[in-house]
């Protein structure tokens, strides 16, 4: 029978910064104080993180999840994800009267501004992002057409564009840093002339999770991140830690961190999708005690102090006069 326990004393280095985003501590806080203003049911328009955890809490206390809004009664509360939705999406609720709270990241809505503005000006967009996930479809549907998506460098190959002089790009905002760069050069090289945001689209959250998992993967023989397996964010750590040669795992709940993946080794990485809570990853590091491990060191890194405000509707009385 082989030994499945990490070598003695083996350490755990914590990522910095890692888990929870500002976008989704506020998406998360809109929901509660929704429960707690209106009472259950408040229905919730997709995952309101991609997070099972997340989700599975915020049921508990009586959010319904949805996938469409044909599925929410007539003058309900029903609240959009922090991935954001269509134009589409947003005039269904108020054709129905719903009554709508807006979850959706000020980053991503950031991203919706600048499609529409680039629209009006009659540029053609091509979106850099992932075909199916919900931000994108959140993002392309702020253009009635005149959108269209690359996921990699051979797509930018085959783009066919109507006019290369008026084109400009956005893309998703939790994607691989380094892919997106490379797909961005491939854009540019292709088409010369395309408008690119002021500041890059993939967020501050993003940008600064991928940073720590670069600082920290080369100290490391193992890297597991706590995400759920429909978190974009999340699955860019676990692949970033791989491509700099470092067998990396995600799970969301304890019981899944398998023994055999930390067997004897002295270092084992941990990090967390910026929709994983840190209740999550201080449960994975008790299960990694539980399998041996002794030590817990937290890595140094950037200090995050980013917040959004709440909508109006959801501030205590006297903020919000
Ligand atoms: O976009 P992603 O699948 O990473 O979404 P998560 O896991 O819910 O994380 C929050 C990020 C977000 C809402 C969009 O930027
Ligand atoms: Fe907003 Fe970035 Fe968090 Fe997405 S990952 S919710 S864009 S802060």
């Amino acid at each position: 029978m082989p030994d499945l326990t990490p070598a003695p004393h083996a350490e755990i280095l914590m990522a910095q910064p890692r888990g929870f985003c500002a976008g989704v501590d506020r998406a998360i806080e809109i929901v509660e104080r929704a429960l707690e203003r209106f009472g259950a049911p408040i229905y919730v328009r997709h995952e309101i993180v991609h997070n099972a955890y997340v989700v599975a809490d915020l049921r508990r206390k009586g959010a319904v999840f949805v996938g469409e809004l044909d599925e929410v009664p007539a003058g309900a509360t029903v609240i959009f994800s922090a991935h954001g939705v269509s134009r589409e999406v947003r005039e269904d609720a108020a054709r129905r009267g719903l009554h709508v709270f807006d979850a959706t990241c000020p980053l991503v809505t950031k991203v919706h501004v600048e499609v529409s503005k680039l629209r009006a000006q009659g540029c053609e967009i091509v979106m850099i992002g992932h075909r199916g996930h919900p931000e994108v479809e959140g993002t392309m549907g702020q253009a009635n057409g005149g959108m269209v998506l690359v996921e990699s460098v051979a797509d930018v190959g085959t783009l066919q564009v109507a006019d290369p002089s008026r084109l400009a790009y956005v893309t998703q905002t939790t994607l691989s840093v380094d892919e997106t760069r490379e797909i961005v050069a491939a854009l540019k090289a292709r088409f010369p002339e395309i408008r690119e945001p002021k500041k890059q689209d993939i967020c501050y959250a993003t940008q600064n999770r991928q940073d720590a998992v670069k600082f920290m993967a080369p100290q490391v023989e193992v890297v597991i991140v706590v995400g759920s397996p429909n978190s974009s964010n999340s699955n860019r750590l676990r692949e970033l830690a791989e491509r700099l040669g470092v067998p990396a795992y995600m799970v969301d709940a304890p019981e899944q961190v398998r023994p055999e993946w930390v067997a004897g080794k002295r270092r084992i990485g941990l990090t967390a999708g910026a929709s994983a809570p840190e209740a999550l990853a201080q449960s994975i590091v008790e299960r990694l005690r539980q399998l041996g491990a002794r030590q817990v060191r937290p890595l140094e890194g950037i200090e995050e102090n980013m917040a959004f405000p709440l909508p109006r509707g959801l501030l205590p009385a006297s903020a919000a006069a």
